[in-house]
């Protein structure tokens, strides 16, 4: 076997990517394309942003790596009401921009490097265009009362992105030797593009620019605030599985005394 189908065993190699999309309104000053309402953008990008943002609002999210070191082509699979809805893009930036009324699930498909020796892998992603649900100030507090008025800028730009680990478990040798070469910049402590009134990355929303160690953070704690919950549910309903079984044993005692008492009552009005 030559050194170049080798694959180097006990090593795994990771790389992060985001996959989603970014939609904004079609604005009252642009030309309109028949019924559609938003532009928007899917792709699959780094998790990490450039240190500068464009203006475009559909490239606000990652993207500051070169991903094709790894990904040689990646494939979209649009809804069948758009013409060749199967997008092929075989150099980055692996995206698609489009205009349309309508949310839809978008079949993605990573190919990736002949080094790599690697299958495809599969991902679908739901386009959003609508923040909805709405931001809670915009309900009323008195359901009399009429709807509060939704400022434009909470409606656009909206973003919906995955963040995804790839692991090359045993790499091939050269694909290795790629990878070594090509190491992804480090998610950042903290967002450094901060937040906007845009939706939807992160739990808190409004963030643009990348994922950052702190949101992998506030996950773990999310992560850990809910399993205490659980931990305390389950002990209340422990302790009231325990009344229950206290209940039970007391109703059962009773039901015995009654029961004997019924007996020894039948037994002395017998007729000798
Ligand atoms: C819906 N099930 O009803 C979805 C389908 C399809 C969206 C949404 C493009 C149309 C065109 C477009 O926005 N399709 O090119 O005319 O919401």
């Amino acid at each position: 076997m030559s050194s170049g189908t080798k694959r180097i065993r006990g090593v795994s190699v990771y790389r992060p990517i985001i996959y989603g999309n970014s939609a904004c309104l079609i604005g009252p000053g642009e030309p309109p394309v028949g019924d559609h309402t938003h532009r928007w953008t899917v792709a699959v990008r780094s998790a990490v942003a450039p240190a500068v943002l464009t203006r475009d609002p559909n490239q606000h999210i990652g993207g500051g790596d070169d991903i094709s070191h790894f990904i040689k082509k990646v494939t979209f699979k649009l809804h069948d009401t758009y013409s060749t809805p199967l997008r092929s893009i075989e150099s980055p930036p692996f995206e698609v921009t489009e205009t349309g009324w309508g949310e839809f699930d978008i079949h993605i498909k990573i190919f990736f490097v002949p080094e790599a020796n690697e299958k495809p892998i599969n991902l679908t992603h739901h386009l959003k265009l609508h923040p909805w649900p709405l931001a809670p100030p915009t309900i009323p507090a008195n359901p009399s009362d009429p709807p509060l008025e939704i400022p434009e800028p909470l409606l656009s730009p909206v973003h919906a992105w995955q963040y995804e680990e790839i692991v090359f478990s045993e790499p091939m040798d050269p694909f290795y030797t790629i990878l070594l070469g090509k190491q992804p910049t480090p998610l950042p402590k903290s967002n450094r593009h901060g937040k906007t009134a845009a939706y939807l990355l992160g739990p808190n929303g409004g963030q643009v620019g990348e994922f950052s160690l702190d949101m992998e953070d506030e996950e773990g704690a999310r992560l850990e605030a809910a399993r205490q919950k659980t931990l305390v549910q389950i002990e209340a309903l422990r302790e009231k599985l325990a009344g229950h079984d206290g209940e039970i044993a007391k109703l059962k005692k009773e039901l015995e005394e009654a029961q004997a008492a019924a007996a020894a009552k039948a037994s002395s009005a017998t007729p000798a």
